[in-house]
């Protein structure tokens, strides 16, 4: 592999390219990585072999060098002074010391897909390689790479061959596959500065990103972004200048697409200001949701399409979304619920739910908060209350350990009995996580059992047990009557493929007949439980307890994308256990027969 990618250099060159500015004060290790970084993607972009060599050489010089280049640049002797460092090199190590990076390494970034330096990554992989399978083969993304991999194109290739073939092989097996599609959490932040970057465009009215991502889906393909204008011309220039885009794929009068750095397309589409009720209704898709609806039209002597509605050759709808709901007979359908999965025929008998809405919830019960630091506690109670929120669940991590490794939990109990009942005119609630053994007990000291208001559970080990022996560890602690939120029952990664495996029909009706509630985390990685599981939940009366596991009082505008999982489930606010008013809450908390009454006065 290249040298760019020393032991102790950044992990990966994209690692590189993301850092924004150099650490502290840079070392030599970090700007010899700098300088080997250049030369390959010089070697990447078929530069000067002569030219290479010369950061090659003084990369290995800075790395070896005792003194630190910033010492050398404050007090002397000057760089030009070692061997191989001209001036112009000597400009650009100053230059990476103080900012991080140079110029002209900004500059070769742009200039080569991510994918492809990334590929310098693998072990076995050289620049030589990574031009042969970008140039030669055309890889550019992770599928391309597997794909010549599967068809053994790699092996057959000159400059690549076997060892190759081996290598691509050998990291395709080991990492998960780079999800083609991105977490909603993390799309939302793209999807808000194009619409923000859109709205300056001269003439454009609408900007909204339509598609899975204003279904609120965990993950997005890509970004549907529509667009009203009379002329589409100055959208379109605007959009294709938005800043972080390394690729312009298709550019039209009317439509746009785009890749992003990241690797993310984004579409546009330009529409005329009276169409986009039905330009939104078609590209919020789902696609399955148009079609149900398009034959329902049909039925009704309506045509329908992205244009409008019409009938018999005239325009009888279109402006709006809710016109063209209208036009067809039907209320407005939430988007969450576009997936065809029965909100079609509820809207026909009049029984769409009454989704659960932010301000329906009244807290979150399961935010992340030392014990012992009351100024975050109040900073935490201070962000609920200015939400309208009444009350917060505070979970200290040393919790979790405790209970992990059976530490000692005397000084988390005095911690748990000190935090005050309220704060800032917010409910606290002292909830204590704990960890469910492999044999399906709850590791819970006596002491945390009793100085608890709420006691939440997961699974965080063991994630090889078998799907049965999963599920059965499962529904016994559910058993546990302290136990009161089941918290990422599927323990899936919506980034990776393959969630634990657990039978989650058998533990929902555990939930249901144990009277525990299930929860939805908002944690971007994990999205846990999803859409259909929350159905489920719904379905079986199971209580669906909404969090975003908060570090920080800023993250719980996150809670939005749990509530989002929580429409597409179908929840109203009566299914959602922060949604509850806190007498309510209390007395569910409370139980018929449960654990520990909590000390809150109902
Ligand atoms: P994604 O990107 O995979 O997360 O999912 P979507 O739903 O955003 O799908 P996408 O980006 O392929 O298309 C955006 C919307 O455009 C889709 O939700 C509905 C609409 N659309 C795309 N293709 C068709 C089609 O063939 N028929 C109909 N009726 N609508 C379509
Ligand atoms: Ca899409
Ligand atoms: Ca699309």
């Amino acid at each position: 592999m290249s040298a760019g990618a020393a032991a102790d250099g950044p992990a990966s060159p994209l690692d590189a390219g993301a850092r924004t500015a150099a650490p502290q004060a840079p070392d030599n290790v970090y700007v010899a990585d700098r300088l080997d970084e250049t030369a390959d993607l010089l070697q990447l972009q078929d530069a000067n072999p002569f030219r290479v060599r010369a950061y090659r050489n003084a990369a290995r010089t800075i790395r070896r060098h005792g003194v630190p280049v910033a010492e050398m640049i404050s007090k002397g002797p000057p760089l030009t002074d070692l061997p191989g460092i001209g001036e112009d090199l000597a400009g650009k190590i100053a230059e990476c010391a103080m900012t991080g990076a140079h110029a002209l390494l900004r500059e070769l970034r742009q200039g080569v897909p991510p994918f492809v330096v990334e590929l310098l990554d693998i072990p076995g992989i050289g620049p030589k390689r990574a031009i042969a399978l970008w140039r030669d083969l055309g890889v550019r993304t992770r599928e391309q790479l597997r794909r010549a991999a599967l068809e053994g194109r790699i092996a057959g290739a000159s400059g690549l061959g076997r060892a190759a073939q081996d290598a691509v092989a050998a990291m395709l097996a080991k990492a998960p596959t780079t999800p083609s599609r991105v977490p909603i959490p993390l799309a939302a932040p793209v999807a808000r500065a194009l619409e923000v970057h859109l709205r300056a465009a001269a003439g454009v009215e609408q900007v909204t990103v339509a598609g899975s991502f204003r279904r609120g889906r965990e993950t997005v393909g890509d970004l549907d972004v529509l667009a009203t204008a009379a002329k589409g011309d100055a959208c379109i220039e605007r959009f294709c200048a938005f800043p972080d885009i390394t690729r312009v794929a298709a550019r039209g009068d009317t439509k746009a697409t785009v890749v992003l750095r990241s690797g993310m397309q984004v579409d546009l589409r330009v529409v005329a200001p009276n169409a986009y009720g039905s330009a939104l209704q078609y590209f919020t898709g789902s696609k399955a949701h148009s079609i149900a609806l398009r034959r329902i039209a049909q039925r009704r002597g309506l045509k329908l399409n992205e244009y409008g509605v019409f009938r018999d050759g005239q325009r009888i709808a279109g402006e709006t979304e809710e016109s063209v709901y209208a036009a067809i007979g039907l209320p407005l359908i939430p988007p969450e619920l576009r997936e065809n999965r029965g909100e079609i025929e509820a809207a026909l008998a009049g029984r769409l739910p009454a989704l659960v809405r932010a301000a329906d919830l009244r807290g979150d019960l399961h935010v992340h908060c030392a014990l012992d630091d009351a100024a975050l506690a109040e900073a935490f109670c201070q962000a609920a209350a200015s939400r309208g929120w009444t009350y917060l669940g505070l979970v200290d991590q040393a919790s979790r350990l405790v209970s992990a490794n059976g530490g000692e939990p005397a000084a988390l109990e005095r911690a748990l009995k000190r935090i005050p009942a309220e704060l800032r005119g917010v409910r606290v609630l002292r909830v204590v996580e704990c960890d469910i053994t492999p044999e399906g007990a709850l590791a819970l000291p006596e002491t945390l059992r009793q100085a608890a208001d709420v006691v939440i559970a997961a699974v965080h080990s063991r994630f090889d047990l078998s799907r049965d022996e999963q599920t059965r560890r499962t529904l016994r602690a559910l058993q546990d009557p302290a136990l009161r939120i089941l918290a990422q029952p599927s323990r899936r990664l919506v980034v990776r493929d393959a969630p634990y495996d657990v039978d989650m029909g058998q533990v929902i009706r555990g939930a249901a007949a144990a009277g525990v509630a299930v929860e939805i985390s908002a944690d971007p990685a994990r999205l846990d439980i999803g859409d259909l599981d929350s159905r489920l939940a719904r379905e079986a009366g199971v209580p669906v307890s909404l969090s975003c596991e908060a570090t920080s009082p800023e993250d719980l505008a996150d809670l939005n994308f749990a509530l989002l999982q929580a429409r597409r489930g179908w929840l109203e606010a009566r299914h959602v256990l922060n949604a509850r008013p806190w007498p309510e809450l209390v007395s569910w908390l409370r139980g018929a027969a449960r654990g520990r009454p909590v000390s809150a006065p109902a």
